[in-house]
């Protein structure tokens, strides 16, 4: 009986993603979620640039690259060029999401674009070297907040899943997290739905999977997953923060 097999949606190479580095998890479930769904032939994908930039090289779908932030403009050309046919998800940190890209984010959300968001939220900028970032939490260390971000001088975190439900567009917004298995489980069936929604052209929907990275937080991979529970999870609540056909509308969360 086989217990544990690579999702077909990946490629068998390995990945350059640091020890405790989530990436690799949230690569997984996207994967898993393809094979499932029997969609790898006609899903594309959008690498950011952050981390996870080399995203083309792990998933076996076709990949486009992105300019930094500008994934759900492509996904929006993809996906009005042909959408009949074509899956896409766009994959994206905070950094690329959240900061240079916030406007494509916005405006993808408002249009309600039949894509798919995988939104990486590790509260920093891992590939430059640890940058705050908007999501990084207040009190947060980080190389340009060697004191701690100072929400006086570098104000607050960008809460996205709060900020775009306020829009009328969106369809499906949820925050998961993959610092333990029912966490992961969770994650797994948010982003199945967000693809599930998009073959069934409802709309844009963006899953927020709440990260870590012990590298540029300079912490053990388990403190790290501890991190997060502690002091993301509290700051980020997880749940469904919109589900139009669901009718969850406008912040109602529903944690389970
Ligand atoms: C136009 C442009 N501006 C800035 C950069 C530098 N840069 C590369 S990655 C990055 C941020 C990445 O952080 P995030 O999106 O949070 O992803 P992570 O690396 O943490 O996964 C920045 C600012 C760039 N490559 N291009």
């Amino acid at each position: 009986m086989v217990v544990f097999d690579k999702p077909h949606a990946l490629n068998d190479i390995p990945m350059h993603y640091c020890p405790g580095c989530t990436h690799g998890i949230i690569h997984r479930l996207v994967a898993e979620c393809l094979d499932e769904l029997g969609i790898e032939g006609q899903t594309i994908g959008i690498a950011p640039v952050g981390c996870s930039v080399l995203a083309y090289n792990y998933f076996n779908c076709d990949m486009i690259e992105a300019a930094h932030g500008r994934a759900p403009a492509i996904a929006t050309g993809v996906t009005r060029a042909d959408p009949e046919n074509h899956i896409v998800f766009t994959y994206q940190g905070d950094g690329d999401l959240a900061s240079i890209g916030m406007a494509e984010t916005v405006h993808a959300a408002a249009r309600n674009e039949n894509i798919t968001v995988i939104f990486v939220n590790n509260a920093i900028y891992g590939m430059t070297g640890g940058q705050m970032a908007p999501t990084s939490l207040p009190g947060q260390v980080t190389q340009t907040s060697p004191y701690g971000r100072d929400t006086n001088h570098c104000g607050f975190p960008i809460k996205v899943c709060e900020m775009l439900s306020e829009l009328d567009g969106p369809e499906y917004l949820e925050r998961v997290a993959v610092n333990n298995v029912k966490n992961v489980k969770n994650a797994k069936k948010a982003i199945k739905k967000a693809f599930e929604n998009q073959i069934n052209k409802k709309g844009f929907s963006l899953v927020e999977v709440i990260s870590s990275c012990p590298t540029n937080w300079g912490m053990t991979p388990q403190k790290a997953l501890e991190w997060v529970a502690d002091k993301m999870i509290p700051y980020y609540p997880l749940g469904v923060y919109k589900d139009r056909s669901a009718g969850i509308v406008k912040g109602e969360v529903k944690n389970d």
